[in-house]
C-alpha cells in the first residue's frame, strides 16, 4: 500500500498574506534572523527600543494554530529569545495577540519580542 499522504498540509503560502509575501521577498523588511523555519525581521511601528516579530515561514493563522506543530512553537520562542539576547540584554516580552478583540491584525501568527530597556505597562 506504501505510505498515502493522511492529513492535508497547512498551506504553505497565501499570495493574499502580508507576512506569507514578506517572507517570499516580495515586499521588503528589515531581516534579523532566517533559517528554514521562521523569518524574524523588525516591526514597521516599534513600540519598544527592539521590537522584532519572529514568523514561521508556514501559513498558520494564530498561535492556536502553531501549538499544533510543538516544535516549531518552541522554535519560535527560542529564536524570540535569541533575538533578544543579540539585539539587547536577553530580557523581553513576546506577545502573541490572538483574534482581532486581542489586536492581532496579520493573521500568519507572528511573536511580537519586545525588549531593550524598561518596557511600558500593558504595550501592546
Ligand atoms: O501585529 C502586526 C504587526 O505587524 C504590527 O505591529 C505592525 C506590523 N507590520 C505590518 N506591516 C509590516 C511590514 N510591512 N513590515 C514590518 N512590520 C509590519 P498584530 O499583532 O497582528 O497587530
Amino acid at each position: 500500500m506504501g505510505n498515502s499522504v493522511t492529513e492535508p498540509a497547512a498551506p504553505r503560502h497565501d499570495p493574499d498574506c502580508l507576512f506569507c509575501r514578506i517572507i517570499a521577498g516580495e515586499i521588503p523588511s528589515e531581516r534579523v534572523h532566517e533559517d528554514d523555519r521562521v523569518i524574524a525581521f523588525k516591526d514597521l511601528h516599534p513600540q519598544a527600543p527592539v521590537h522584532v516579530l519572529v514568523v514561521p515561514r508556514a501559513h498558520r493563522r494564530d498561535v492556536t494554530e502553531l501549538a499544533e506543530d510543538p516544535e516549531l512553537l518552541a522554535h519560535t520562542a527560542q529564536v524570540a529569545a535569541d533575538v533578544a539576547a543579540e539585539q539587547a540584554d536577553g530580557e523581553f516580552r513576546l506577545i502573541f495577540n490572538t483574534g482581532a478583540s486581542a489586536g492581532q491584525s496579520v493573521f500568519h501568527v507572528h511573536a511580537h519580542v519586545l525588549a531593550g530597556g524598561k518596557l511600558a505597562e500593558g504595550a501592546l
